[in-house]
C-alpha cells in the first residue's frame, strides 16, 4: 500500500479532535473547493456544483408546479434604489460592496453588486401589476450575490460570494401569501431531509432575528457538528412593507386599489457546506445516495497474468450499473488500498471491489460508505443489491443525524441550567416571555446564544420564561451559532 501517497492526500486529523480542520481539509482534498486571492470568494469545483445542480433541479421542479417561473434581473443595482427602502438595508451597509469605476472614470451613481434582489426586482413589479389579475406574480432567480463580511471565511458556509435561488412573489390577498411561506419551508425542509438527510427545525424567527423587512420569517436550523446552530434557509412574509416604498398596487375586483403582498424565500450553496460538515467523517467525505453524481465505484484488483479478464468483467458491470453513475477505476498506477482511501475520502456510497478470485465465483465484494460494512454480493443480484443498499444508507444517514440532533439537545426550566447546557455546546428548548429584552440578556450572558426559532406546535400550557420568571410565551430553541 502506498502509505506515503495517504498521507499526502488524506485528512490528517480527527473530526472530533479539530472539527475547523478536519472541515477545511476535507473540502479541498475532495475536491470541492479551490481558494483564489480573493478571500471569501471560492471556486466551487465541478464535484460540488453537480450536487448544487441536483438541490436546484430538484427544487426548480417544485416551484413551477406552484406556478413560480424564473427570471434574470442585473447584478449591479444603482444606489439610489438600493437605499430606497432604508429599514432593510440599515444593518447591512457595511457588507455591500460598490462598482464606483469605468476604466478611470468614476461613476455619476455609485452601483451595488447585488446582496439580494428585493429593490431592482420590486422596481420592475411596480411597472408590471395593475390589476388583480397580474396577480399573483411569482418570480425566482437562480444566481450569485455578493456580501463584504468580516468575519473568518468559511467554504460553503460563510462566502463572500455564494449563490442562490431568491423567490419574489407578490399576491392579492394576505392568506395567499402566508399559504405559500410555508409551503416554501415546507420544500426547503424535504431538500435537507430527503435529499441532503439532514434533519431541520422548523419555526418562526423572533422579531429580533427576523429580516427587518419582513412581517415575520420562518426558518429551517440544523445543528452544526461542533454543536452550533446554523441557519438553513428562510421564507419570509414581508407584507406591505416593500410594496408601499415601491408603490406596487393593484386595482381589485371591488374596484378598489390596494397593494400588494409580498413575499420572499431563499436557499444557499451553504446548504453543501452543512452537508458535507454534519456527514463527513476521519476519512472523508460521506455523501447521501441522492446527492452523489456517482454513486458506485468499482475498483478492479488487477494481477499481471488476470488483468485482462478482470477488466472486462468490470467494464461490463459499468455497463450495467449505469444509472448509478459508476466510476470504474482502472488507473495502474495506483495501488487498490490508495484508490480505496481516494474515493472514501470524495464520499461515495457504494464501492464494489473486483478481483480474480471473485471473478471465479460469480461475486464482487461490495463495501459501503456510511458504516464501512462489507458484505460479497453475486452478480445477478448486484443490480437489487445497490438498490437496497443505497436506499438503507440514504436513511441510516438521516437517522443518525437525527439522533445526534436529538441527543444533543437539552430542555431546561432555570437559567442556571440553561448556561450549564449552553456551555457544554447544547441546544436548548426552554420558555421565554417574548420580550426582546429577555432575548438580549440571555444572549450577553451566556456568551452568544440566540434564539434559533419557534417550533409551530407548542405545548397547550407554558412554564415561566428562563429568564424573568415571568408568563412564558414560547417554548423554543436557543444555540450559539454560525
Ligand atoms: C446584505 C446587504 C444588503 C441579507 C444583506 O433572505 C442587504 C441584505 O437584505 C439583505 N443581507 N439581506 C436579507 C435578505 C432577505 C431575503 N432576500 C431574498 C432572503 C431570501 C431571498
Amino acid at each position: 500500500m502506498a502509505k506515503k501517497g495517504k498521507q499526502e492526500a488524506g485528512i490528517t486529523v480527527n473530526k472530533s479532535d479539530d472539527f475547523s480542520e478536519w472541515y477545511t481539509q476535507v473540502i479541498q482534498k475532495a475536491e470541492l473547493i479551490e481558494y483564489t486571492g480573493v478571500s471569501g470568494c471560492m471556486v466551487i469545483r465541478p464535484l460540488a456544483y453537480e450536487m448544487w445542480e441536483k438541490i436546484q433541479q430538484f427544487f426548480d421542479k417544485e416551484i413551477k408546479k406552484l406556478g413560480v417561473k424564473n427570471a434574470y434581473f442585473p447584478l449591479l443595482i444603482p444606489e439610489n434604489l438600493l437605499k430606497k427602502e432604508q429599514d432593510h438595508v440599515e444593518g447591512f451597509t457595511p457588507e455591500v460592496a460598490w462598482v464606483t469605476h469605468t476604466g478611470n472614470s468614476k461613476l455619476k451613481e455609485r452601483l451595488a453588486i447585488r446582496p439580494t434582489s428585493e429593490t431592482i426586482m420590486y422596481d420592475s413589479y411596480k411597472k408590471w401589476i395593475r390589476s388583480y389579475q397580474d396577480l399573483p406574480l411569482l418570480i425566482n432567480q437562480w444566481c450569485n450575490v455578493v456580501r463584504w463580511e468580516f468575519k473568518h471565511p468559511m467554504p460553503f458556509i460563510r462566502t463572500r460570494e455564494f449563490l442562490w435561488q431568491e423567490g419574489h412573489t407578490a399576491h392579492a390577498d394576505k392568506e395567499g401569501a402566508d399559504k405559500e411561506v410555508f409551503k416554501i419551508l415546507d420544500l426547503y425542509a424535504k431538500v435537507f431531509e430527503e435529499l441532503l438527510a439532514v434533519p431541520v427545525l422548523k419555526g418562526t424567527k423572533s422579531d429580533k432575528e427576523k429580516f427587518a423587512g419582513a412581517d415575520y420569517t420562518v426558518s429551517v436550523e440544523m445543528m452544526f457538528p461542533d454543536g452550533k446552530a446554523i441557519q438553513g434557509a428562510t421564507s419570509h412574509a414581508l407584507g406591505q412593507n416593500f410594496a408601499k416604498v415601491f408603490g406596487i398596487s393593484f386595482v381589485d375586483k371591488d374596484m378598489k386599489k390596494k397593494y400588494v403582498w409580498q413575499n420572499s424565500w431563499g436557499i444557499t450553496t451553504r446548504s453543501l457546506g452543512i452537508m458535507y460538515a454534519i456527514h463527513g467523517d476521519d476519512k472523508g467525505l460521506v455523501i447521501p445516495p441522492k446527492m452523489a453524481p456517482n454513486k458506485v465505484v468499482i475498483v478492479p484488483i488487477l494481477f499481471k497474468d488476470t488483468k485482462a479478464k478482470v477488466l472486462k468483467k468490470a467494464k461490463e458491470l459499468k455497463k450495467k450499473l449505469e444509472k448509478y453513475g459508476v466510476i470504474l477505476d482502472e488507473r495502474d498506477d495506483y495501488s487498490p488500498g490508495w484508490k480505496f482511501n481516494e474515493w472514501e475520502l470524495k464520499g461515495i456510497p457504494v464501492r464494489l471491489e473486483l478481483g480474480p478470485r471473485d471473478l471465479e465465483k460469480g461475486s464482487v465484494m461490495l463495501a459501503r460508505r456510511d458504516t464501512g460494512e462489507k458484505e460479497i454480493v453475486k452478480f445477478s443480484g448486484l443490480d437489487k443489491k445497490i438498490k437496497s443498499v443505497l436506499d438503507d444508507i440514504q436513511k441510516n444517514m438521516f437517522e443518525k443525524a437525527k439522533k445526534f440532533l436529538k441527543s444533543n439537545i437539552v430542555e431546561v426550566k432555570s437559567f442556571a441550567e440553561f448556561k450549564k447546557a449552553i456551555k457544554s455546546g447544547k441546544f436548548v428548548k426552554a420558555n421565554w416571555c417574548g420580550k426582546v429584552g429577555c432575548e438580549e440578556n440571555i444572549k450577553f450572558e451566556t456568551g452568544g446564544a440566540k434564539t434559533l426559532n419557534i417550533p409551530f406546535s407548542q405545548p397547550k400550557k407554558l412554564g415561566k420564561c428562563v429568564y424573568c420568571g415571568k408568563e412564558g410565551k414560547h417554548l423554543l430553541y436557543f444555540a450559539k451559532s454560525y
